[in-house]
């Protein structure tokens, strides 16, 4: 092994933090726009913070050949300033600066999807967060924020379309062949916040009338031919703005909105002031294309990036240990907004359902593995890298928590308070913390924990009833498990909503022993002890607690429930969210028994408890379809593998698939007359209702495949044959590309995935598809990656399709992924060296698949150990990969 990895990149740290030493006020900016050198001219005026203790003038630049460098008019010397570590530092400036700057970029051969680069032919920026330093030279951190100016200069036929931030306030002929665009922000911004897009694209636009009655202009760009995609996207930002004025009271302060599609992007997309940069994934849709997953996904990511606007750019970061402070409040306000546009109950828990899974399946494996960090991190290497599940989801619980302790009214008054006293101001979580405790009153010193310790709680309940004196008691403690760094936890202020079940399935009416506090069915407990015990008075019989309603913590609860119990609150509870917890307690609880059961070759059987519940739940037409869906979907493999110290990724997968034809075989005729009876004729259209139908009816669908004979193979095949959307069509291949059946019905099933390539081949997003659902099947092995990775439409350059295929081999097919020969480690590793050649933020995260590597048997670590050494002995290993790598091998 070689030693000089040694040689780690710096590490920063949160409590090093200095205030800028200068201020930036204005900056215009010239560029002359060409792949190969792009020239750019910046002059911007500073001020000196005098509060600072930093005495010099210190300027970002990376990737970038600085041409000249002009101080109040004279071209400093190349002695009166210093280039290092991607530091210049002018040092005796005076305190009122002019600076004036050109640099050249090589945006033709930016590979790195940061910075200014080329894709498909058009400019692209994404300054996020280290990205303007590959532009010019500058203070490039967020608590510093100047106005901007911008000219775009550029061919007229390759670029006829010149947009940046803010306002259009001059366009015209360079008369060269050439033309030019002139854009003014009005808003102070961080650099972070930059943007420019020029090239050859159309847009579809429209004039829309605020509240107040000001008239906006909206605009989504994409390139020709995907007009006939936009309008999702324009409706969504719509009532993402709606929504903003109405459940906030923050309107829109400019007068023109900008969206603009590249297929081309390292994540879902970004915020700039005015002009939001988005990967095509997350605008382009029709039902042809597009599922009513991508459906919601494109009205959440346009909603998060439209909600940024306040909370990110008019109330900013001070610096990005505080990302939580804008992404944590982003997400909760996506989720809200999706949920509020759902409208119904259900809806709004359904949500919330799927929401928690993705913080159970990602963020709470993040927190107990190498890379745990708490919401407000204080220390990173590579900022990139902490754009995380923790960052954003945890965070956006942080938020909730607020919301649950505050309540709806309270919520909005701290909000009120918060843009009140930070508007136009890079903030930090505290100040956030703050707002909410000064608007209501509520002690929130102790909360700060959730931003200052990581890992996952663990809160234990324990309960006991004493008939005579009807005192019904519960006892909460909490622990929290060391994570890298942290090993002594002090206890979080976690509220613990609670409800309880009579025998009759309705709520007990509450009351809290020597507290006014009554309630008719959930009180909000606040646990702030290692160990509290609350009492309830009056409890006439002995009830079934329904703890951590609408999961009001992102913690672990432990309570020995009995099946009964589990059975009689699937059944009955009032909170949504945990009668589906109920059902998938009853569901774990079997999947951990009989993957135990599978590893000692043991006979397999399910228990007709269990599949009666579900039985229930499915011919439940009461209950919404996209709750019965939601109910019927088992714990992923990835959350089974959870449950145990040493995780055996094909004994879940074997286990999970028993389950999954035990059901299809006993439940056979339930599952066809779900499935007949939520079929959604007619016009598709991508609306909560008939969502959840498709939705329900695609997972009998599923279910059906899992226990096939001829009737359910062809039900598939002529759902897939005669689909009129995209939803209908990719469920049935998917059931088809998991098929396991007779040769025939093989062969038909692979005929299918070929006419599926053949009719979307011109589909980008759709292809992206088609890779993913091959790479996530379980017929799918490594052998099988390494031919797809030679099939002429795959590419590692391009982060969609990087993702498609290898992306989700390596997370979403565990039992293939950690084959015992190592293959699929060998696999990662020459993927992740191959990526960090061309896109490091693209390649650490493909470096995170093998974060949790001490959970699997010795003969997996070995393996995975020599991959993760392979990847970090690297020579010109980004500090991105490196940072990753470098944490788990020494977890
Ligand atoms: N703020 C951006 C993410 C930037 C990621 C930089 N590596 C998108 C978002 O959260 O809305
Ligand atoms: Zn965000």
């Amino acid at each position: 092994m070689r030693t000089d990895i040694a040689s780690q990149p710096l590490t920063i740290f949160r409590k090093d933090y200095i205030a800028p030493g200068f201020w930036v006020d204005t900056v215009e900016m010239g560029f002359d726009l060409d792949p190969i050198a792009t020239h750019v001219a910046t002059r911007m005026t500073m001020r000196r913070n005098h509060d600072s203790s930093e005495k010099n003038l210190v300027l970002f630049g990376e990737t970038i050949k600085l041409l000249q460098l002009r101080m109040n008019g004279v071209n400093l010397k190349k002695s009166a300033y210093s280039i290092a570590d991607g530091k210049l530092t002018i040092l005796n400036a005076p305190d009122v600066v002019t600076l004036e700057i050109e640099t050249v970029i090589a945006a033709g051969k930016n590979t790195s999807m940061s910075g200014l680069y080329v894709s498909n032919g058009n400019f692209f920026t994404q300054c996020e967060a280290e990205g303007f330093r590959k532009i010019t030279y500058y203070p490039d951190r967020p608590d510093v924020m100047g106005t901007f100016t911008i000219m775009l200069r550029g061919d007229k036929k390759k670029y006829p379309v010149l947009l940046s931030n803010g306002n259009l306030i001059a366009e015209g002929d360079l008369g060269d062949g050439r033309h030019y665009a002139t854009w003014e922000d009005p808003f102070k911004k961080p650099s972070y916040l930059f943007a420019l897009v020029a090239g050859k694209l159309v847009c579809q636009e429209e004039k829309y009338k605020l509240k107040s009655g000001r008239k906006v202009l909206l605009q989504v760009w994409v390139e020709a031919g995907n007009l006939d995609k936009t309008q999702h996207a324009m409706d969504s930002l719509k009532n993402s703005i709606r929504w903003d004025e109405e459940r906030f009271g923050l309107e829109l302060d400019l007068d023109r909105f900008m969206i603009v599609a590249t297929s081309d992007f390292n994540m879902g997309a970004m915020e700039n002031k005015g002009l939001n940069i988005f990967n095509t994934k997350y605008v382009l849709a029709n039902p042809s294309i597009a599922t009513d997953v991508d459906y919601a996904g494109i009205e959440s990511v346009v909603g998060h990036e439209y909600f940024h606007n306040w909370t990110g750019n008019r109330v900013t970061c001070r610096d990005w240990f505080q990302l939580s402070l804008k992404e944590g409040l982003t997400v909760f306000r996506d989720q809200e907004f999706s949920a509020d546009l759902v409208g119904t109950e259900t809806g709004r828990a359904v949500k919330r359902i799927e929401d928690v899974r993705v913080l159970r399946q990602v963020q709470f494996s993040e927190d107990a593995g190498p890379m745990a960090h708490p919401v407000r991190p204080d220390s990173f290497v590579e900022i990139n890298n902490f754009y995380t599940v923790t960052i954003y989801e945890k965070g956006a619980e942080v938020v909730r928590m607020y919301y649950t302790l505050l309540g709806h009214d309270g919520f909005r008054k701290g909000m009120d308070l918060y843009f009140k006293r930070h508007d136009g101001q890079a903030v930090a979580c505290d100040d956030f913390r703050a707002a909410m405790a000064d608007s209501s009153g509520h002690d929130l010193a102790q909360f700060e924990r959730w931003y200052s310790q990581a890992g996952t709680p663990r809160v234990k309940a324990e309960t006991s009833y004493d008939a005579d004196a009807k005192i019904y008691q519960i006892t909460l403690s909490q622990t929290c498990p060391d994570t890298p760094g942290q090993s002594k936890k002090l206890p979080f202020h976690i509220p613990v909503a609670i409800g309880l079940l009579g025998a009759d399935g309705k709520d007990l009416k509450l009351q809290l022993e020597g507290q006014t506090t009554t309630s008719n069915n959930t009180l909000v407990l606040e646990l702030t002890a290692e160990s509290q015990t609350f009492r309830f008075t009056g409890i006439t019989q002995k009830p079934t607690p329904s703890i951590l309603r609408n999961f009001s913590a992102p913690v672990v609860l432990e309570y020995a429930y009995t099946d009964e119990e589990l059975g009689h609150l699937l059944a009955n509870d009032s909170d949504p969210f945990n009668r589906w917890e109920a059902g998938q307690r009853l569901a774990t609880r079997r999947l951990v028994k009989l993957t135990n059961a599978v590893q000692k070759g043991e006979e397999l059987e399910l228990d007709a408890m269990f599949i009666e519940a579900l039985r229930a739940t499915l011919n439940d037409t009461t209950l919404d379809p996209s709750f019965r869906e939601v109910v019927l979907t088992l714990p992923s493999e990835a959350m089974i593998a959870e449950e145990f110290a040493v995780v055996d990724p094909q004994s879940i997968h074997t286990a999970r698939q028993f389950v999954r034809a035990s059901l299809a075989q006993h439940l056979k005729s339930d599952l066809l007359s779900a499935y007949e009876n939520n079929l959604t004729p007619g016009k598709y259209s991508p609306d909560a209702v008939s969502a959840a139908k498709r939705g329900l009816k695609n997972v009998a669908l599923a279910y059906l495949l899992a226990w096939p004979d001829d009737a359910t193979f062809m039900l598939a095949k002529t759902q897939f044959d005669e689909a009129q959307n995209m939803t209908d069509r990719l469920a049935a291949l998917s059931g088809l590309s998991n098929f396991s059946g007779s040769a025939k019905n093989t062969k038909a099933a692979a005929q299918s995935l070929q006419k599926f390539y053949k009719d979307f081949k011109n589909e980008a997003l759709v292809i992206d598809k088609w890779f993913m659902l091959q790479a996530s099947a379980y017929t799918c092995d490594v052998a099988k990656v390494r031919e797809l990775m030679k099939h002429s439409a795959f590419t590692l350059s391009n982060p969609n399709r990087a993702r498609s295929l290898i992306f989700n081999f390596c997370n979403a097919n565990p039992a293939r992924f950690h084959a015992a020969d190592g293959s699929g480690y060998a696999l990662w590793a020459e993927l992740v060296i191959a990526l960090n050649k061309l896109n490091p933020q693209v390649a650490a995260r493909l470096a995170r698949s093998l974060d949790r590597w001490k959970k699997y048997p010795q003969n997996l670590q070995a393996h995975m150990k020599a991959a993760l050494q392979k990847v970090a002995e690297t020579k010109k290993l980004s500090k991105d990969v490196l940072e990753v790598v470098s944490k788990a091998l020494a977890s």
